[in-house]
């Protein structure tokens, strides 16, 4: 962590209790210890010296969180609520030190008890209640939005089991389960009066009341009770502490009383274990939905329990009801919470007696939708029949809003039926479906894109109709990451050399780092910029060593591509380019290139073959390469296992090059080559996503480009796209390919990676043999340019000098201005109110 100058204001005194003199925090951990814990100092484990110290964090955090609360509730404000499928939050006492400000004394107090705070620190398992970069820009959001002083917070599901955990054997993928909760949660409190009720099943009836209303009534099969627990959520010395409110699933009791008095034990056994499956695990899917019925059940019981709870909170606050869209915006992540906008409807509708209009007003001002992702798969549609099942009001509701939908698109565009069909919310080509991107779309006032080009490709392409039809709904709002975690946490060495010449203010501030690109030209900077550049990947290959048994050289070039595996984005062109080397060095060993240790690290969806072929194709090269002596001083290649936040915040400081080379127009944005980018490494990639917004930021000079662009992509396939030409014509690449599939990486098995082989030869999806030569010819100049080590460090410098704008602190500012028309931060202590 960056060391800070403490000044008095950071040291909010809460209470003589909870005080920040090393005195009174050595106390509480040992007060907590004893009394939480319950352990004596001398038999205490690193794991019970982590609780105590969480605890005692918390205790300093609390005042804040209460006082928060009550300012928000004095001011009467305007409230953000997050929702979202994932919360990827990693672990958060070095986090919630920094932006309390009180990591020195801490240290302090902590050695004074003969322990050692970055010991402790890594004791923390982390909360992996996400799959990638989703679940993670949600965390970046949480940590800017309570930096910035917005009146928010984020409701999502408290899985029992996390993402798995990932080992390697035999150079194969095997999930592990996550039992993230084993040793019990210390930053959470547990709010059982808050609890809700989530109904499931049944049917409807409906009927005219004496007034000739048409009314409904719902009967559900199943009720479940959701359970909120609470963690907070501090800003960056903003004396903020915003909620992260996630729900557990319980047995209802006297639904299950009922049923067992009744005689009906299987019933009411069959009842809690329906309620408790529906938070007990994460679905490791990313980008890819299959149509189960208890990921729709996860995704109906969150975002009612939340929807639920902001009515009830808006409610006490003295509010009517009618005024809910003026004090509440949802952000909907993804498709995911997307029912929300029919279940807010029937809350609105049956439960407190709106009409239609009234209730669709409100509604329709009340979410904004999120898209992230432009892959066909990802795109979430639900079976009518599973639907139809699960929710039968909502599907009514759904049907509703439909045909009042399609009204409008009728009169806006009049004789077109084969643009309504296309429009409508109900998919009826063959099985018939409930789109939920156009369920999210109708229901919201905002849609945006997470990066510039996605936003276009949404426009021009997935949402095209919906763009003609409403082109002010759309927006783009890049993703951004915080500079919190994935600067001043974890790279603690960077951030003191920044911090020396610079000041502190970057932290809370990032455009300030653009004062360092004078040094950029200063030859006694760049050498103590390589000097904390090797003193970081020495801590990596620390780990490295202990963790898998392989040495790395820190001298040679750190090439890192961490993110989940998926064909498209194209951790198997990385190995083409490996192989490519290792073919010419066996060749010419006396070849000159520089030194290079490739880093891979990802899951794969654990159903999702070709993925786990490819990390296996990884771990097999890495063994021959790594064993070769004619290649292993100039060649290592590393799979990293279990690759997680924790680890991130290993690996995007220690880098030097960062592979961003999805096909071009797949990558919605990435937020991985943000981090990297930002801690000093340069980026070989592809105009894809926030690539190119990278790109343009840190200047076209200090940027590797390669590869088609996203219209060549989509001109290239419409032609017809023939890889087998490509291997025909190209000998470098035929060698690689034929070596994969000889089973010369396999131990003389040629079976082994055919399926990979001829995928790429009959139809390559995702123009691996397109790009190829381009790539290579890039990785080329990458290695001749590294060889000059002045060019290089300031190209680096560059780079993490210009990364300002992507701070999750603009998107957040951007979302505040252009999407929630919220423009008032007056909660915040400190922070500028808006730039
Ligand atoms: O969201 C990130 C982007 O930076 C990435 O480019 C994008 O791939 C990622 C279904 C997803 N899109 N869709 C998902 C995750 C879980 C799931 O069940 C889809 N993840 C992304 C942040 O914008």
């Amino acid at each position: 962590m960056v060391k800070q100058t403490t000044k008095e204001h950071d040291l909010i005194v809460d209470d003589e209790r909870t005080s920040n003199t090393v005195a009174a925090l050595k106390q509480g951990i040992l007060d907590n210890l004893f009394y939480v814990v319950g352990k004596r100092v001398e038999v205490a484990t690193d794991l019970d010296h982590f609780t105590a110290l969480a605890y005692t964090v918390r205790d300093r955090i609390l005042a804040r969180w209460l006082t928060t609360r009550e300012d928000y509730a004095k001011h009467n404000v305007r409230t953000v609520y997050y929702l979202s499928a994932e919360f990827l939050m990693g672990p958060y006492l070095a986090n919630n030190l920094l932006n309390l400000g009180i990591e020195d004394v801490i240290r302090q107090a902590v050695a004074e008890l003969d322990l050692d705070l970055n010991h402790l620190i890594g004791r923390e398992s982390e909360p992996g209640l996400g799959n990638g970069g989703l679940g993670r820009l949600a965390a970046c959001y949480l940590d800017s939005l309570a930096t910035l002083g917005v009146p928010a917070m984020g409701y999502g599901i408290r899985y029992e089991f996390g993402m798995f955990h990932q080992a390697i054997r035999d150079g194969w993928q095997v999930e592990m389960t996550d039992y993230w909760l084993r040793y019990g949660n210390p930053w959470e409190i547990r709010r059982p009066q808050a609890c809700v009720e989530v109904g499931f099943g049944g049917h409807t009836q409906s009927w005219a009341d004496s007034f000739g209303e048409y009314k409904v009534l719902w009967s559900p099969n199943e009720i479940v009770k959701g359970v909120p627990f609470d963690t907070p959520i501090l800003g960056y010395r903003s004396g903020v502490a915003n909620t992260l409110r996630l729900w557990r699933s319980e047995a209802n009791e006297s639904f299950y009383f009922d049923r067992f008095n009744s005689g009906d034990y299987e019933g009411a056994v069959g009842a809690k274990v329906f309620a408790e499956n529906i938070s007990k695990v994460l679905y490791p899917n990313d980008e890819e939905i299959r149509g189960k019925e208890l990921r729709l059940q996860q995704q109906y019981f969150f975002t009612s329990c939340s929807l639920q709870d902001m009515i009830r909170r808006h409610e006490t606050a003295g509010h009517s009801l009618e005024n809910f869209h003026e004090q509440c915006t949802v952000q909907l992540n993804d498709t995911h919470p997307s029912i929300g906008v029919a279940e807010l409807m029937r809350l609105l509708v049956d439960i407190h007696g709106f009409d239609w209009d009234k209730a669709w007003e409100i509604t329709s001002h009340t979410f904004n939708y999120t898209n992230h992702t432009l892959l066909p798969e990802a795109l979430e549609r639900w079976p009518l029949r599973i639907f139809g099942l699960l929710l039968p009001r909502h599907l009514e509701l759904i049907y509703e809003i439909n045909a009042r939908f399609l009204t409008i698109v009728r009169a806006k565009f009049p004789n077109d039926e084969a643009r309504v069909a296309r429009m409508s919310i109900i998919d009826e080509h063959g099985e018939r479906y409930v789109r939920m991107a156009y369920l999210a779309c109708v229901g919201s006032s905002h849609i945006n894109g997470v990066a510039k080009l996605h936003t276009e490709l949404l426009k021009s392409d997935v949402l095209h109709d919906f763009y003609e039809l409403w082109p002010e709904k759309f927006i783009n709002v890049t993703n951004g990451v915080t500079p919190r975690r994935w600067l001043a946490v974890s790279n603690p060495e960077q951030s003191e050399l920044m911090t020396s010449k610079i000041g502190l203010g970057w932290i809370g501030d990032l455009d300030q780092l653009s004062q360092l690109e004078r040094y950029a030209e200063d030859s006694t900077f760049r050498s103590e910029w390589r000097g904390v550049q090797h003193a970081v990947k020495v801590r990596l290959a620390q780990y490295i060593a202990e963790k898998t048994g392989v040495s790395v050289d820190p001298s040679s070039m750190f090439d890192a591509q961490v993110k989940r595996i998926h064909e498209y984005k194209r951790q198997h062109l990385n190995v083409l380019y490996i192989l490519t080397q290792y073919y010419r060095l066996k060749k010419d060993p006396t070849l000159e290139i520089s030194p290079r240790t490739f880093l891979f690290g990802g899951k794969a969806a654990p159903g999702y073959f070709m993925a786990k072929l490819i990390i296996k194709l990884i771990t097999s090269v890495a063994e021959v390469v790594n064993n070769d002596p004619e290649v292993n001083r100039q060649l290592k290649v590393v799979f990293l296992p279990d690759y997680n936040v924790t680890f991130g915040q290993l690996v995007y400081p220690a880098a030097d090059l960062s592979e961003q080379i999805s096909t071009a127009g797949k990558e919605a944005s990435g937020t991985g080559n943000m981090k990297f980018a930002m801690n000093g490494a340069l980026t070989i990639g592809t105009l894809d996503g926030a690539n190119i917004e990278i790109r343009d930021a840190v200047g076209h000079e200090n940027f590797f480009l390669f590869g088609l662009t996203a219209a060549e992509v989509a001109a290239r396939k419409a032609a017809g796209y023939h890889p087998h030409q490509i291997y025909e014509s190209n000998g470098a690449l035929r060698e690689v390919i034929d070596g994969i599939g000889s089973g010369r990486f396999s131990r003389g098995d040629g079976s082994l990676f055919r399926p990979l082989v001829d995928s790429l030869l009959n139809s390559d999806p995702y123009l691996l043999f397109a790009d190829y030569q381009s790539y290579v010819d890039c990785q080329d100049r990458v290695c001749k340019m590294y060889r000059d080590p002045e060019a290089w460090s300031r190209m680096s410098i560059y780079n993490a000098a210009r990364m300002g704008q992507f701070s999750s602190d603009r998107s957040i500012r951007d979302y505040c201005k252009d999407i929630w028309n919220i423009t008032r931060f007056e909660i915040g202590a400190g922070v500028p109110a808006s730039k």
